[in-house]
């Protein structure tokens, strides 16, 4: 629907953002071919990880990332992608995830409507311990957990629970009505997607409607709470730094 004359609601503030995609503009970056990015997040918001929308034109593309500190982790919303690292290469279908850990050269290969997104961060390496390695997977594997003893609110959690990888993603989806129990304030970042669904984030002080295709930055101990609203579940994906110390 095209938003009022003048109006989004995308919200910037200083501690969170709300991207909603009617203000997306592209990008296209050295190398890529027939790819654009909408870069929803960055470090020039104030996010310590940047997230981006990757969408795939008429005849596919090709997505590349040189080797450097960053490290990436990405979802296929929709198509397929083959992702392609220094010694490893696997093609992802539409709920594909996969890991790649820094110092590699990235190459995503989609075809023509594939939508994915992209987390990227620069890797912390902790004495004495291994960096992680690449891994992926799909969806339909995973088990999705109540949480916190919850059935109506559930997380998948993508990739390994191990202190090596210094990021997660996951994915929380909630029946109409279901909420996070409570309103989490930690010193961890999110970067979020809604893919499914709709209903009312609080960021802060401030309570947002959100619906799939909106993108959220919650700074480290931005207060956060989520409810669930309309006629089918909600779902999101989101990114969080994790095992490290502070
Ligand atoms: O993992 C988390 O911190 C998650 N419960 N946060 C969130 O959904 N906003
Ligand atoms: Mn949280």
């Amino acid at each position: 629907m095209t938003p009022l004359f003048g109006h989004t609601r995308t919200h910037v503030a200083l501690r969170h953002a709300l991207i909603a995609p009617d203000g997306h503009v592209p990008s296209i970056f050295p190398g890529w071919e027939g790819a654009t990015a909408y870069v929803q997040l960055s470090p020039a918001i104030g996010a310590e990880l940047s997230q981006m929308l990757v969408v795939y034109g008429e005849g596919g593309g090709m997505a590349l990332f040189p080797a450097g500190e960053y490290e990436h982790a990405l979802y296929v919303e929709d198509g397929d992608c083959r992702v392609v690292w220094d010694d490893g290469d696997v093609t992802l279908a539409d709920g594909g995830f996969a890991f790649v850990p820094s110092e590699n050269v990235l190459a995503l290969h989609g075809s023509e409507g594939t939508r994915l997104t992209l987390f990227r961060k620069i890797y912390e390496p902790v004495e004495n311990l291994e960096p992680p390695p690449a891994v992926n997977g799909h969806i339909s594997d995973v088990p999705a957990e109540p949480f916190l003893g919850n059935e109506k609110a559930r997380l998948q959690t993508l990739l390994p629970i191990d202190a090596r990888y210094d990021l997660a993603m996951n994915i929380f989806t909630y029946q109409p009505g279901a909420t996070l129990p409570f309103v989490e304030t930690h010193v961890m970042e999110h970067g979020l997607l809604m893919l499914t669904g709709q209903g009312v984030y609080r960021l802060e002080e401030e309570y947002y409607p959100v619906k799939a295709g909106d993108a959220i930055w919650m700074a480290p101990y931005c207060p956060q709470w989520f409810v669930a609203m309309g006629d089918e579940p909600a779902s999101y994906l989101y990114y969080k730094d994790v095992h490290r110390l502070p």
